[in-house]
């Protein structure tokens, strides 16, 4: 098995992400290992989750040593809008899984990452105070019986994507580079600097969807990050929530 231990992950970090560099073989959840007083980009990774958090109270599963579970700290402008950091993330979560597969992914809004119409990651940002502890997901060298059984969203690593087993250590690195890099833009820019991005990779838009009780056609996410449905001519849109898709 391949580690994310420190020595195999801080000789690759490239920027201001990553630093300081919290490890731990297992701990209930990455999403609690920051404080609030460290500096901006300081991240938090573990082989193995004990409570590992979903969205809305749920669950994230995964094998220990096989996935990358990291938790970075941001402390973002206030005049943005904090929701639009999944996003944010989904993009660099993307990258580097693409750079990790050579295979084009997709951003299932609000969310989730997607390789072959799989979910291969998942994105949870979390709000205290001022800061947001934005948490990654990946799943990498899970086989297929590792996975969790998933009704609504079916769930794939990239191994069981690809054939092949990733060393974890430079995805994570690449990971972390490309949120520093997101997230900058978007600092500066909002969610329309990274726009080209987000639109290319829109995994629902011209599915039939239903959002907490809204169903109709994805057109699009737009550009303040909401996910606008046609709904028999009307067009809405939701801000955030739960996705029921047409595979
Ligand atoms: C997410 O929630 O997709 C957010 C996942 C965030 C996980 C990271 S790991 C590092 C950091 N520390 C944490 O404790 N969390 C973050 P949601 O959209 O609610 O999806 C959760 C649902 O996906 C579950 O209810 C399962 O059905 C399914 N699921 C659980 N584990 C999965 C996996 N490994 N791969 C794909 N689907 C999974």
């Amino acid at each position: 098995m391949d580690s994310l231990a420190p020595e195999a992950v801080e000789p690759l970090l490239t920027g201001r992400f990553g630093r300081p560099y919290v490890y731990r073989e297992s701990c209930e959840s990455t999403q609690l290992l920051l404080d609030p007083s460290l500096p901006e980009g300081a991240a938090a990774v573990a082989e193995e989750q004990t409570a590992g958090r979903g969205r809305l109270g749920r669950v994230w599963e995964a094998t220990a040593g096989t996935s990358v579970l990291c938790s970075v700290l941001l402390r973002p402008p206030t005049e943005r809008r904090f929701a639009e950091l999944s996003l944010v993330a989904g993009i660099a979560a993307a990258e580097a899984v693409e750079g990790a597969t050579e295979l084009a992914a997709q951003i299932k809004w609000p969310n989730d990452v997607m390789l072959n119409r799989r979910k291969v990651a998942g994105i949870l940002a979390e709000a205290r105070e001022d800061v947001v502890v934005v948490g990654i997901g990946i799943n990498v060298n899970q086989t297929r019986i590792e996975l969790p059984p998933s009704p609504h969203t079916p769930a794939a690593s990239l191994r069981t994507i690809d054939g092949r087993v990733h060393e974890r250590a430079p995805l994570l690195a690449e990971l972390l580079a490309r949120l520093e890099r997101a997230y900058d833009g978007w600092r500066h820019g909002g969610l329309d600097e990274l726009y080209a991005g987000l639109g290319a990779r829109d995994f629902l838009r011209g599915r039939r969807v239903s959002v907490d009780g809204t169903s109709g056609t994805a057109v699009q996410i737009d550009r303040e990050g909401r996910l606008e449905i046609d709904a028999g001519g009307e067009h809405v849109l939701a801000e955030s929530g739960d996705v029921a898709y047409e595979r």
